[in-house]
């Protein structure tokens, strides 16, 4: 299948080129290259090496033995977009092209303006130029279970029956994102479906949980095939950060009491339910969604998971608490359903110890640079707007 990534350079983008490469796929991708430059304008670093653009092409390259197509752009210009779709005529677009982090966009008014402006006006031009140029395509967008946030009650996929003064209906079920980042998603899932509603073009809406791992077997022990791994107070995510944090020693990061609950998913299992997505796409007007996660975990649970296997391999680790820079419940009910990708085939990674262990021990090598990299750690971006270090509670 001819497929398209927006976004091929990140976490996401660049293990999805390895992973469809190795599976006969033509792949094609864009990025601007942004998210090198955001995480180092928070001060931040991969804790793990990674290439440049022409290196990661000629490592898939000798890797798959096919030319991948990686062009550096920018998805808010259309007449980029439109142009690259006219030359490769995706069968499938995967976009994970957008600004992905909470804290980022809460950062201030410009932050916040730029992350809505940037994710919902790039999901429009792969809107229209599906419309224009490939309307069988499908469209795989990467939306967040953020999108959601935390109702008192359980969290379908995407719709839900609703009786009301004695009239039922199917319709989206209430979303209430907790950043401006969250809600630039919930923006794309609304446009996504009117989309395919007056134009009857198809998508999939990918409802992902917080992804941790540092790389897919597809990868090989091949350095210029990994991808990144950020730990900073903005691209860094939970088990990400506490894997890094144990490394040198640094407490694990429990925002407030540590109850939230989150879907969480090993790398390989988004690579494997997008590719499965990939694989059985919807009818022609057909607007899904898929809860994509392994497991809903809380934070603490995470931390604890994290401190036992770091004691495993012989590193001592501390877990403190930090007030919670974020506005967000810290205890709460969460029940989200994560049916359609089993019914498509999903095996989801029943032993996340051994991704934790595998990420420690791949991080070990890289102690050095993350340790230089320590003051990223503790977050100074709160969600009133307030630039203040968080303090040790507990
Ligand atoms: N948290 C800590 N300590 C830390 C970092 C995070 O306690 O050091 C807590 C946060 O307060 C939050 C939870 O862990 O309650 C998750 O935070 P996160 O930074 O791992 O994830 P989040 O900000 O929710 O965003 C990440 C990705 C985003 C994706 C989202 C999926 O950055 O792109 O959309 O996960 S979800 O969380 O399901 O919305």
């Amino acid at each position: 299948m001819r497929v398209f990534i927006a976004g091929i350079d990140g976490y996401l983008g660049w293990p999805l080129a390895v992973y469809l490469r190795a599976r006969g796929h033509e792949v094609a991708g864009a990025d601007l290259l942004l998210r090198r430059e955001w995480v180092a304008e928070v001060g931040g670093i991969s804790a793990l090496p990674i290439g440049g653009r022409e290196e990661r092409t000629r490592a898939v390259n000798e890797a798959a033995g096919a030319e991948l197509d990686f062009r550096v752009g920018d998805l808010t210009d259309f007449a980029f977009v439109k142009g690259l779709f006219q030359e490769f005529r995706p069968e499938a677009v995967v976009h994970l092209g957008q600004m992905p982090s909470a804290p980022y966009s809460m950062i201030d008014q410009a932050h916040c303006v730029w992350t809505q402006r940037n994710n919902v006006s790039n999901n429009l031009n792969l809107l229209w130029a599906i419309k224009e140029v490939v309307p069988e395509a499908h469209l795989i967008k990467l939306g967040t279970m953020g999108e959601y946030g935390t109702p008192a009650v359980d969290i379908p996929e995407g719709f839900f029956e609703v009786e009301f003064r004695g009239r039922k209906d199917y319709l989206p079920f209430p979303r209430q994102a907790g950043s401006w980042y969250h809600q630039s998603k919930v923006h794309d899932s609304h446009n996504t479906r009117f989309a395919t509603e007056i134009w009857g073009t198809r998508a999939t809406d990918i409802m992902q949980g917080v992804v941790f791992g540092t790389g897919i077997a597809e990868m090989g022990d091949d350095p210029r095939l990994r991808t990144r791994l950020d730990f900073d107070q903005c691209f860094g995510t939970a088990i990400n950060r506490f894997c890094c944090q144990a490394i040198i020693g640094h407490p694990l990061t429990l925002f407030g009491i540590g109850k939230q609950r989150r879907g969480f998913l090993p790398l390989a299992d988004a690579m494997q339910c997008l590719g499965l997505a990939l694989e059985n796409p919807p009818a022609a007007g057909e607007y899904r969604v898929f809860n994509q996660f392994e497991n809903a975990y809380s934070i603490a649970e995470l931390a604890y998971l994290v401190k036992d296997i770091a004691g495993d391999i012989g590193l001592p680790v501390d877990i403190k608490r930090y007030d919670n820079p974020r506005t967000e419940m810290e205890d709460h009910y969460y029940n989200p359903d994560r049916q359609h990708l089993l019914d498509l085939g999903y095996q989801p990674t029943r032993d996340i110890r051994s991704v934790i262990k595998a990420m420690l021990l791949d991080l070990l090598d890289n102690k050095e640079r993350i340790a230089a990299h320590a003051d990223v750690l503790i977050p100074d971006i709160r969600w009133d707007g307030d630039r203040r270090r968080s303090e040790v509670i507990g």
